[in-house]
């Protein structure tokens, strides 16, 4: 399922694209999963476009809670195993699903330049996301990568893009540099993709989504966000995003030690 030149890739950029691992009948079944995070919203759903805005901007996380077909995905599709062969761990648990649906003619659908990981309660290396596209991902539409910047041992705060563009507050991070306008010093990358594809990366890339600007395609990406064998909590003030609901466990300590919260996926 994962050639070496795939791990070496992850590990070395931080990134890897994998053709053809997720079977057209888990594309099909996550087809319907979305149709119905998009009708019945759940509680974290969110609508980033405005209502004087062009098109529909819609996200959804831990949809795998609510959503039978989603916790099946996540469970016992591939996307566990892909994550532990990749970061060489020996379990996988789940820290939570997420849904990017952009629809077609929706200009303002950019996510720009972040890392994941400083959004989310978790310290430890081995913490990978799979983005799974369910259309076709033209150029224009795709993710980018500033390859090998996961080990670049920098953190940067989150921010709220989507809203009023707030930092996280905590002395921890620092300030994202405006990396759109340095591109001619990075290496960046990306590829386009069929449904059946797979991007795997590390929670500590920088990487940005491009909008769907598109006229026709529907840009919908349902993603996993997994933890491997040297994942703790870190508690952070104030609280990151992710988790919504703190876990009961100690500043430090396993996040496998919270399986209800970080349910086991793999193998
Ligand atoms: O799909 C996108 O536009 C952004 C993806 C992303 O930032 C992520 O999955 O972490």
């Amino acid at each position: 399922m994962v050639s070496e030149a795939e791990i070496k890739a992850y590990r070395q950029d931080g990134v890897t694209v994998l053709r053809n691992v997720i079977d057209p009948k888990w594309i099909e079944f996550l087809r319907v999963a979305v149709e119905k995070a998009l009708v019945f919203a759940g509680p974290h759903a969110e609508i980033y476009t405005k209502p004087e805005d062009p098109g529909l901007f819609f996200n959804d996380f831990y949809m795998y809670q609510r959503i039978p077909e989603f916790r099946e995905f996540a469970f016992n599709g591939p996307c566990g195993e892909i994550a532990g062969r990749l970061m060489g761990s020996s379990q996988i648990d789940l820290f939570n699903d997420h849904l990017f649906v952009k629809e077609p003619g929706t200009p303002g659908s950019r996510v720009p330049w972040h890392q994941d990981q400083p959004y989310c309660a978790v310290k430890g290396r081995q913490f990978c996301s799979t983005w799974v596209p369910l259309d076709p991902v033209p150029q224009e539409t795709t993710v980018e990568y500033i390859l090998g910047s996961h080990l670049w041992e920098r953190w940067f705060a989150p921010f709220d893009a989507m809203r009023d563009g707030a930092a996280h507050g905590s002395q921890e991070f620092e300030r994202i540099p405006d990396f759109e306008a340095e591109r001619e010093n990075h290496n960046i990358a990306s590829w386009t993709l069929e449904p059946g594809d797979c991007l795997a990366f590390h929670a500590l890339i920088v990487h940005q989504g491009m909008a769907n600007p598109t006229s026709t395609t529907r840009r919908r990406a349902v993603i996993g966000r997994f933890l491997g064998d040297d994942a703790t909590y870190a508690e952070r003030e104030p609280r990151c995003e992710f988790p919504h609901n703190p876990p009961p466990l100690e500043n430090g300590e396993p996040l496998r030690n919270a399986p209800e919260d970080f349910p086991h996926v793999w193998p």
